[in-house]
């Protein structure tokens, strides 16, 4: 029935912004490597802690990375289930409970999916419990072809804490099963280690804790830092066994690690003063393209205010694949008519020039609270914005899209 539809068809074909022609196809018949980062928050990147490097290979990774320094979360209580949501199908979560709980029997048009016509093979790999967040029923109703979960590790006291297995030894198993893989691959990774409470073992800290009086804040920095290493690790395993320059790689945060509880030892560490502007800004999470072998093109603008939601149109068009007349609500973050905006599941927003939260309006060059009306018009439109994305979820409209998919 077109009436239920075409609302949500109008506002995303009004709204489309065409491929990058520079990088488009530019990972065309590749191996995709997504590596979601659990709880990892943009302001680890470049910061030292007593002089030493919290993500150094990231640091590193970034510079001969297109780095988007303005990329945001857009989870809600679903936390990593609503970031993979957001990746694979460029909808958003729900405004209250967990999408992959309650709507994994709808019908999507997923990544895997769609790739899997381009020939593409599909697994996902977190070494947890495959029910966890549903993943099991989710990931087969989004297309994936095979989800390498806890039951395919070898896992023992001396390779797990805490949450369960370590990143380290998570990834160094995983490339065995990456090597199995029919290839071009779709590879999505979901660590694990730096996940509240925060906690390594004494051997496993690479860095000194950070001392503010909260013991998680301190505890924060060293399972990021292990986490970076793991990363090393892997992409140096790759690189022996063959793998990396097959790959492109896409590694993104999943959602804030630090909640507004630790609002007092973060305004010690960071020297600001906590108000909803500077929380807002902490929702950036880091999120990277790396393209091996490729010079990177001096256009694009990796400052732009994205999120999330961006991921999936990113990913299609660097593969080749256009997103013309297809149901996403997201922006390729390459895209030259890219507008700089992003909203937030609570509604909350950011622009070029405006942060909205809490119901309060900032100009964002400087964090001056102004009159609100200045973010109305955004405020509306983000609203109308989610309101869509809802109601595909809610009224399952995919069972109507997908017929009428026009593909490029
Ligand atoms: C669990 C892991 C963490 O498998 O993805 O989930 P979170 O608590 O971050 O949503
Ligand atoms: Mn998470």
């Amino acid at each position: 029935d077109g009436s239920e539809t075409s609302d949500v068809e109008n506002y995303i074909n009004a709204n489309y912004q065409p491929p990058n022609v520079g990088l488009f196809g530019a990972a065309k018949n590749k191996n995709l490597i997504i590596i979601s980062l659990e709880s990892t928050q943009g302001f680890v990147i470049n910061r030292t802690i007593n002089g030493r490097e919290i993500t150094p290979f990231l640091n590193d990774l970034a510079k001969d990375s297109y780095y988007f320094s303005n990329f945001y979360h857009q989870t809600g209580q679903g936390k990593t289930s609503d970031s993979e949501f957001l990746l694979d199908n460029s909808l958003y979560p729900l405004p209250s409970g967990a999408v992959f709980f309650t709507h994994s029997q709808n019908e999507y048009y997923a990544t895997p999916e769609i790739i899997k016509e381009k020939g593409y093979y599909s697994a996902a790999f977190h070494a947890n419990n495959k029910s966890f967040w549903n993943r099991d029923i989710m990931y087969r109703s989004l297309g994936y072809d095979k989800f390498f979960s806890e039951s395919d590790y070898e896992i023992n006291d001396e390779n797990a804490y805490n949450w369960g297995m370590k990143d380290i030894p998570f990834f160094e198993q995983s490339v065995e099963y990456l090597k199995m893989l029919p290839q071009p691959f779709y590879a999505k990774f979901i660590t694990l280690s730096n996940h509240h409470p925060f906690i390594l073992e004494e051997e496993d800290h690479m860095i000194g804790e950070v001392s503010t009086n909260d013991r998680t804040v301190n505890r924060y920095f060293q399972t990021v830092r292990y986490t970076d290493e793991a990363l090393k690790r892997f992409f140096d395993k790759l690189i022996r066994e063959g793998l990396y320059e097959d790959c492109v790689f896409i590694i993104y945060g999943d959602h804030y690690g630090i909640s507004e509880n630790h609002n007092k030892a973060m305004e010690q560490l960071m020297g600001i003063k906590m108000t909803p502007y500077v929380s807002t800004q902490l929702q950036r999470v880091p999120m990277l393209v790396h393209i091996p072998g490729h010079t990177e093109r001096k256009d694009i603008n990796t400052s732009v205010v994205s999120g999330q939601i961006d991921l999936m149109p990113t990913i299609l068009h660097l593969l080749g694949i256009g997103t013309k007349n297809t149901i996403q609500f997201g922006h390729d973050l390459f895209s030259k008519e890219r507008e700089n905006a992003v909203f937030l599941r609570d509604g909350s927003f950011i622009t070029e020039e405006l942060v909205y939260a809490k119901g309060k309006c900032y100009y964002k060059p400087d964090g001056i609270e102004i009159d609100k009306e200045a973010c109305r018009p955004v405020i509306e439109r983000a609203k109308k914005e989610l309101e869509l994305s809802d109601k595909v979820v809610y009224g399952d409209l995919f069972r109507f899209f997908v017929e009428k998919d026009v593909k490029e």
